[in-house]
């Protein structure tokens, strides 16, 4: 176990966010960093960096993935892993991910500094893209990397440019085949994620450490609407077929389908709203909407896009509008481990840090990884709750602590022998 206080090197840390945040598409605050944009490749070759300069072996697999490793003394026993995501939204904050890579590189040089030599292997783990800007679907090198994604499936996926996920990793050099990247179940003992919350709950009730019982299903549509358009003057509205007005209804009939749950762990967003050709004077000819719902309960949500597609089905036939239902993604919801949880929390315990257990409703590569190990993840808050926007905010305090935890928890994990946690590798 850990003799030596565990210290975290806070100024370092901070830098190394702030120096990342400036790889980005965006003006300061915002940061954009879309997978594999020269932003995003500039951004690897700075975590890289960082990932040698801590006297870590580092491998990239085939779709880009970062696996940053501390050798134990017991080699052979499947390591123990944390790691997130470093890629970001258009105009999103600086802590979305990132806290959870360069934090648990931090907890990892917290760890050897203090003499700590861990049983197991630790891995710091960087997902290739996390988010689903430029794919259309999110968690694509933690999907790869459990096999939730079909190599095939995968190298097909088309950004807005029509350029494929195969064209874009080769050219920024990951070109092994991509069959090379999937890992088998037990190939990680546990994998625990430290991130933001990305919501308000932490905040509200003063605590700095929420620890993930569950996170939630994602589920996403990409609805394409069609009409004739036309001239806004001189089409009478009675001969209309206004694929926008369908799209209206569509936008207001994903909020009753989802507020007829009553439930607040049900949501359901349209993010996505595009009209073409998008001129004052000539009727919407094309609508491209995306529908993202959500829940922890996952036949709950599953009852919600069934109402979905029947709000489609009708506000697309009411006008006579031609339309197309793409289910992007449908994921399952993860649980957390319940040896991981009293791991974490016997370290919130030790370091004598308030924590309230609670549920996720951002998704995360976690969610991917509980395919191959057991999992959990360490939240920690945002000021007012917000995220995927330039007023992202996590205080330097509460990411100290959470760097902590971690580090308590990788201490845990990595110095037990053969598993005894509620699911043997
Ligand atoms: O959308 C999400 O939940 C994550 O931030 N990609
Ligand atoms: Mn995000
Ligand atoms: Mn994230």
């Amino acid at each position: 176990m850990i003799r030596s206080p565990v210290l975290v090197d806070l100024d370092r840390l901070l830098g190394e966010l702030d120096s990342l945040a400036c790889f980005s598409d965006a003006p300061s605050p915002a940061v954009t960093r879309i997978v594999f944009t020269p932003a995003d490749r500039a951004a690897r070759s700075f975590l890289l960096e960082r990932f040698w300069e801590a006297g870590l072996e580092v491998r990239q697999d085939a779709i880009g993935n970062f696996f940053a490793r501390w050798e134990g003394l017991e080699p052979g026993l499947p390591a123990v892993a944390t790691g997130s995501h470093i890629d970001a939204i258009p105009y999103a904050g600086r802590y979305d991910g990132t806290v959870g890579v360069l934090g648990g590189l931090e907890a990892i040089r917290a760890l050897r500094a203090s003499g700590f030599r861990p049983r197991r292997p630790v891995e710091l783990i960087m997902f290739t893209a996390e988010e689903p800007t430029r794919f259309g679907v999110g968690c694509l090198g933690s999907r790869a990397l459990s096999g939730a994604l079909d190599p095939n499936t995968l190298a097909r996926l088309r950004d807005a440019d029509g350029r494929t996920l195969d064209e874009v990793r080769r050219e920024a050099g990951y070109t092994a085949p991509l069959e090379s990247v999937v890992k088998r179940p037990g190939a990680y003992a546990a994998f625990v994620e430290l991130h933001i919350e990305q919501g308000p709950h932490l905040e509200r009730s003063g605590v700095p450490i929420g620890i993930v019982e569950a996170i939630a299903a994602p589920a996403g549509l990409r609805v394409w609407l069609e009409g004739p358009g036309g001239h806004a003057g001189t089409v009478p509205m009675h001969e209309r077929h206004d694929p926008l007005l369908s799209g209206a209804r569509i936008a207001l009939g994903v909020e009753a389908a989802v507020l007829q749950e009553g439930s607040e762990d049900t949501v359901g967003t349209v993010g996505v709203f595009d009209v073409h050709p998008g001129a004052i004077n000539s009727i919407p000819r094309r609508v491209r909407l995306e529908i993202d719902v959500r829940d922890v309960d996952e036949n709950r949500r599953d009852r919600v896009l069934a109402r979905i597609r029947a709000a489609i089905h009708e506000a697309a036939g009411e006008r006579g509008v031609h339309h197309r239902i793409e289910e992007l993604y449908r994921d399952g919801p993860a649980r957390s481990d319940a040896a991981l949880l009293e791991a974490i929390e016997a370290t919130c315990l030790e370091l004598g840090i308030p924590f309230l257990r609670m549920k996720s409703r951002a998704y995360h590569d976690t969610v991917f990884m509980a395919r191959l190990c057991p999992v959990a993840m360490i939240f920690i808050p945002c000021r007012e709750g917000l995220s995927h926007c330039p007023e992202e905010y996590a205080s330097p305090e509460n990411i100290a602590w959470g760097v902590r935890v971690l580090a308590g928890t990788l201490a845990r994990l990595a110095s037990r022998g053969p598993w005894r946690g509620s699911r043997s590798p």
